[in-house]
């Protein structure tokens, strides 16, 4: 058991995820830029956050809004520029705080200069930086991967007559982490962060960097639904030998080796997959990812599958606690920028409480998502305004910017977000002059003052941050999820419920307490 003295940053803290683009906008473009981070810090420390990860704030096509890289060592003109980051960097360590970005090795944009260069011809030094492949003999695809977005993941270059890969969209080509100066290249743009003062790195999907190095074709997936969409080949197979192959932690040692070079940097990984493997990303020894992302009370063990159930949740933490060497720090995620808002996943705010205690009460690390902690739901969006890749290629309900939409700051037009005469690049909530900032914190019972109240507990309980986990059985309903959480003399009792009506537990044992909060702040 880990003492909390000697938690390291990213165990104590409270992760923040930022989408730069809907935080808040200074220009009047209708986008969120890093000067409005800037101005909305002194929120997120009364808050009680402890890190921020920005998502990709990167120059960039905006083909997967900033998750395509057009220059891994800059910032997109639409979010600021260098100067900006670091006053925004200054700022976030001025405060105590730390500062987590997004790195995203996979793919780069198809406008970064090495893939203008790689395609340039079949001889360009840089034509392996990429996965670059012949089409078969018959002129088809290389193999029959699709893309995560539709179609396949291939497509064909006529200026050099061959295919080349990309598990997104075609604007964002892989690279050939196989090669040794990619490998150099890209582990120089961490330094270049660190050295500009960030703490840590939140890795895009990771577990991709590496394909099989023969590019076998994937098995065909007998359980796939039915009514997929016609494009959608990529759940049709199973995904076994474009992703997690085992030998991607021999270069997961080595960025963590570069993390190393800094003191007291975070390596956090996009994961998901099956917890033996998922696992392996800690490193044998701990020589790995600090923080594999944890997605469990989302996926459960898989997509989008999670049932919000007493005992399914507790079946998923207990097995995680299992799982889990030694050495390895658990963390958990509710909500990101690719997933349905937890009230909507939850079907209302009661539930959404719920999980927020939940969340800031288990052993490991919380990642929060912006907006979160004010209750904004999947906002929807006009079929003719949808912007997400996933959305315009999959269909509607695929698409995500529903949970991508401004964060409401105020009860004034555009909710504080942009300039009353502009047009925020996603609508708001109906809903926006009641669900802000400014109106939600002077309510002493709503979500984000329990937000509020959770985060400055969690903060200064030792039994919290750093205590053992035990759940409970006896004398708790089937429909409650009851765990300890104990350091030395003092010890928590976390009581969920999930059913609509009030439900009482039995546990004598225990002796007598003394409530310190409850998800309605009503007792
Ligand atoms: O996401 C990878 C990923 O798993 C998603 O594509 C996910 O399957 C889907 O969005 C579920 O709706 C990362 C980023 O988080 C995502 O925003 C990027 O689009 C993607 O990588 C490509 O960089």
């Amino acid at each position: 058991m880990t003492g909390q003295t000697e938690l390291k940053w990213w165990q104590r803290g409270v992760v923040y995820q930022i989408y730069p683009r809907s935080f808040k906008d200074t220009t009047g473009n209708g986008v969120g830029d890093l000067q409005g981070i800037i101005e909305k810090l002194d929120y997120l420390e009364h808050l009680g956050i402890d890190a921020i990860w920005l998502s990709p704030f990167y120059p960039s096509p905006m083909a997967d809004f900033g998750y395509d890289v057009a220059d891994y060592c800059d910032v997109e003109p639409l979010f600021g520029d260098l100067a900006t980051f670091d006053r925004l960097a200054a700022a976030v360590h001025a405060r105590g705080m730390k500062i987590i970005v997004d790195w995203v090795p996979n793919h780069t944009s198809d406008q970064h200069k090495w893939f203008i260069e790689s395609r340039s011809s079949r001889d360009n030094p840089k034509r392996d930086w990429y996965i670059w492949r012949d089409p078969k003999p018959d002129g088809s695809l290389p193999n029959n991967w699709g893309s995560f977005f539709g179609g396949p993941a291939w497509t064909f270059d006529p200026q050099t007559g061959q295919y080349y890969m990309h598990q997104f969209v075609k604007e964002q080509p892989e690279l050939n982490w196989r090669n040794p100066e990619v490998k150099a290249a890209m582990l120089d743009t961490l330094r270049f962060w660190m050295r500009r003062g960030v703490d840590g790195f939140r890795m895009d999907v990771i577990g991709l960097i590496l394909k099989d190095a023969a590019l076998r074709d994937n098995p065909i997936n007998p359980h796939a639904p039915a009514n997929l969409p016609e494009n959608d080949l990529f759940s049709r197979l199973i995904q076994v030998y474009n992703m997690d192959q085992d030998e991607v932690h021999e270069v997961v040692r080595e960025i963590r080796a570069t993390l190393d070079e800094f003191p007291e940097r975070c390596g956090i990984g996009e994961l998901w997959g099956p917890l033996d493997r998922w696992v392996k990303y800690y490193g044998e020894h701990g020589e790995g990812l600090h923080l594999p992302f944890n997605f469990r009370l989302m996926d459960g063990m898989g997509f989008n599958r999670m049932t919000w159930d007493a005992q399914a949740l507790r079946g998923v933490v207990d097995a995680l606690e299992a799982a889990l060497p030694d050495f390895a720090w658990p963390n958990y995620v509710l909500g990101n920028h690719d997933r349905m808002r937890m009230v909507t996943r939850f079907g209302g705010e009661a539930q959404a409480r719920v999980a927020a205690m939940l969340l800031l009460t288990l052993r490991g690390t919380p990642t929060l998502y912006y907006g979160d902690e004010i209750g904004i739901p999947d906002v929807p969006v006009p079929p003719e305004k949808i912007q997400d890749p996933q959305g315009v290629n999959l269909g509607a309900e695929r698409s995500r910017d529903v949970c991508r939409t401004p964060m409401q700051w105020d009860a004034s037009p555009n909710a504080g977000f942009c300039p009353p005469d502009a047009e925020p690049w996603l609508p708001l909530t109906a809903d926006y002059t009641a669900r802000n900032v400014a109106v939600m914190s002077q309510d002493a019972t709503s979500i984000l003052t329990l937000y509020h109240q959770l985060l400055a507990m969690r903060q200064e309980t030792p039994a919290l941050l750093g205590g053992s986990y035990k759940p409970l059985d006896e004398g708790v309903p089937t429909d409650c999820y009851v765990y300890l959480r104990e350091d030395g003399a003092t010890r928590y009792l976390v009581a969920l419920n999930f059913a609509a009506e009030a439900r009482q537990v039995r546990l004598p044992e225990l002796g007598r307490g003394q409530i310190m909060l409850s998800t309605h702040l009503d007792r």
